[in-house]
């Protein structure tokens, strides 16, 4: 498969071993607000990058921040992360408006609305603060950088050409999203919509749900679509919370083996539903290095090598060389498909 890139970038292919982690834990990670560090301002002092997810207890938010804590040790910054529990549009904001208060060098932030953070972020970037948005990005101009995972028209291919591997070509299937907000999700599934339209027109989208990264609301929201729908084929979960909660009720529902669970997840969490046979096969980036690279561009602002144009070049790490491109988007790299054969490679 053939993905285009916004970007060029000079190192780092997506490999199996580049792929292949350690499992994770989050360091210095709090719900409380008030925790961030003080300091982390240019000019040889300690870089300071504080970490905001779109929520707590995410295994994916979990390894993206061990990425991020990994390169902040690597240049001697301070590393931090603070989010909210639950993935709504402006639970970010007090996080933000502390940080701003704490003058942290950088807020590196995954947003649950393209615009519901834009006016603290604002005010943090007023106050020299600089706003690397990653995985989930804001308007563009509330940010002086997002660094994206994956180009989005290959995240919703790659996710489409799967359910319609899985199910035959044809059928009936619905998408459990994140939250109704989400501008990563939003974006990938107006896109897998254009790719149903145009390449498999034998295949109908009966209805998309919202399972707000929250396990039980997801688990919930797949039991009343297979109500709901009874020739349902396949549900694709552009989630990694959305997906594993999916698996688990098909799991020992009697649509096992019949209803196909495609989607975005971490190996970690669909291990056991591809060895029982629910899912075949499902894909994702390395939110790791997503995290890691995210921690690089944060730090390439603070110290002044970069200011986010296009064309500006910084390196990260052993990522080696990333340029910025059109609307300050930094490119990771190309999704990847996990199933069987290859699942016990990965710690992640
Ligand atoms: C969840 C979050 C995140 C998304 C992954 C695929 O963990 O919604 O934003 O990128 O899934």
């Amino acid at each position: 498969m053939k993905f285009t890139t916004l970007v060029a970038k000079t190192a780092t292919v997506v490999t199996l071993s580049a792929l292949a982690l350690t499992a994770c834990s989050s360091g210095g990670s709090s719900g409380d607000p008030g925790t961030a560090p003080e300091g982390g301002k240019e000019g040889g002092e300690q870089i300071s990058v504080t970490f905001v997810p779109k929520n707590l207890g995410n295994p994916y938010f979990d390894t993206s921040s061990k990425g991020g804590k990994a390169a902040v040790a690597e240049f001697s910054g301070t590393f931090n992360e603070v989010g909210p529990s639950a993935a709504t549009p402006d639970a970010q904001v007090s996080y933000i408006n502390t940080l701003t208060q704490q003058q942290v060098g950088a807020i590196v932030i995954s947003a649950n609305d393209p615009a519901a953070i834009c006016d603290a972020l604002g005010e943090a970037r007023q106050a020299g603060i600089k706003v690397v948005t990653f995985d989930s990005d804001t308007n563009p101009e509330c940010r002086d950088l997002f660094v994206n995972q994956a180009d989005a028209a290959g995240i919703a291919k790659v996710q489409v050409d799967m359910i319609a591997e899985q199910i035959g070509g044809s059928g009936e299937i619905a998408i459990l999203s994140a939250s109704a907000n989400a501008t990563n999700q939003n974006t990938w599934i107006e896109l897998m919509k254009e790719e149903l339209a145009a390449n498999h027109p034998d295949i109908t989208l009966v209805e998309v749900v919202y399972g707000d990264d929250d396990d039980q609301t997801s688990f919930d929201k797949t039991a009343a679509l297979i109500q709901t729908y009874p020739n349902l084929k396949g549900i694709i979960s552009p989630t990694t919370v959305g997906i594993a909660a999916a698996a688990r009720y098909v799991s020992t529902s009697s649509a096992k083996g019949k209803l196909a669970i495609t989607g975005l997840g971490t190996p970690n969490q669909m291990r056991e539903y591809v060895k029982d046979g629910t899912v075949k096969e499902f894909a994702l980036w390395n939110p790791e290095d997503l995290g890691y690279l995210s921690a690089y561009a944060a730090k390439s602002l603070v110290d002044g090598t970069i200011k986010g144009a296009e064309g500006d070049k910084f390196t990260a790490g052993r990522l080696k060389e990333y340029t910025v491109g059109a609307d300050g988007v930094v490119l990771l790299g190309d999704p990847f498909r996990f199933n069987a054969d290859n699942i016990d490679q990965f710690d992640f």
